[in-house]
């Protein structure tokens, strides 16, 4: 098969996007080549003396891995220096970044990205991922500012995620499919392996964390319950598969079908993942291939923004099963209520 890597498959689908000037298509290389970097410090973490905590809490009240700090220079960095964004949302920040310098007078985009999601397993060599998500500007011009960043995930213009696991690889969207590239260390570059991705409508897996069982609203304890019945027709019980590393759950659901979800527990009262650099990207990625990404009641990408690190329940994947869970979640709620 020819290979074809990131910057041609690029180059190729911007002819797609008549009016686009390159700007998207160098703000997409940008993050390839800051994947790669973050990607050689993780694969010999161990090595590098990055392993463990620098000491500090960041603004998720979460102890701040070495890599983490790491990766989010990585991404900063490159992100400023390829001058295709006017400010930058973080979850390592606890506001946005707003880029003043002459490259960026000019940037039509703005960028959130989680940039080491998952850290908590670095450690102990378990996959972990970034996730990021691109809409345009809404500010008129210099650096940008909150409001660029309160949009709705309907309106974003490109996401994706890179999982640094068995292999490095980015999976995105801009809106027209859904494509995946794997990092061939011998050339450097990363590689279409995974064209027009599809999610299967149904699966057998189910990611959360039972450990929560007893928060979890009723809807989702139910539809636990659901999962491991015997019925043979349904091909239940499904599987339990849960790696902590969302990046690594949802992808591994995204080609095998499944459904991730992170509920509201008592400890997470508006659930844990964020809504603007986790949710809306992986939602669209997922909608792109067919699935379906909701709140357990709502589209996760017609959610209202209305503060940087607002949180959302999570329920993404496979549509057959997303909808039984919601199933469920309606017929408990009418219950309880
Ligand atoms: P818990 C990682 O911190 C993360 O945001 C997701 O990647 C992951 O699925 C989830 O949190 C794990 O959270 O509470 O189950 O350890």
């Amino acid at each position: 098969m020819r290979v074809q890597t990131l910057g041609q498959f690029i180059i190729e689908k911007q002819n797609d996007f008549p009016y686009a000037k390159g700007e998207l298509s160098r703000l997409l290389r940008d993050i390839g080549i800051a994947a790669k970097i973050v990607n050689r410090e993780v694969s010999k973490a161990g090595l590098a003396e990055i392993l463990g905590e620098t000491g500090e809490i960041n603004v998720q009240g979460e102890n701040v891995k070495k890599l983490d700090v790491f990766a989010n220079d990585q991404f900063i960095a490159a992100l400023k220096a390829g001058g295709e964004v006017c400010a930058i949302a973080s979850e390592e920040n606890e506001d946005i970044i707003p880029i003043d310098n002459e490259v960026s007078k000019t940037a039509k985009y703005v960028i959130a990205m989680d940039p080491l999601d998952g850290s908590s397993n670095i450690d102990v060599n378990v996959s972990v991922g970034t996730i990021f998500s691109i809409y345009r500007r809404v500010s008129l011009s210099g650096p940008g500012t909150i409001e660029d960043f309160m949009q709705q995930g309907t309106e974003q213009v490109a996401a994706g995620y890179i999982i640094y696991g068995s292999s490095c690889m980015l999976v995105y969207t801009t809106g027209r499919g859904v494509n995946g590239f794997t990092l061939d260390p011998s050339i450097g570059e990363f590689c279409l392996s995974n064209p027009d991705i599809k999610t299967p409508q149904d699966g057998s897996m189910y990611s959360l964390n039972e450990g929560n069982y007893l928060h979890f609203p009723d809807g989702v304890k139910k539809y636990v319950k659901y999962c491991q019945e015997e019925d043979k027709a349904t091909n239940r019980p499904y599987s339990s598969r849960y790696i902590g590393s969302g990046v690594a759950d949802i992808h591994r659901n995204l080609l095998k079908g499944g459904v991730y979800i992170y509920p509201t527990t008592t400890k997470s009262p508006n659930g844990k993942l964020r809504l603007l650099y986790e949710c809306n990207p992986l939602a669209f990625i997922i909608e792109q291939a067919g699935g379906k990404a909701t709140d357990g009641k709502k589209r996760i990408m017609e959610k209202g923004m209305h503060e940087l690190h607002q949180r959302t329940p999570l329920f993404i994947g496979s549509t057959q099963m997303v909808e039984k869970a919601m199933e469920f979640m309606l017929k408990h709620e009418t219950v309880s209520s």
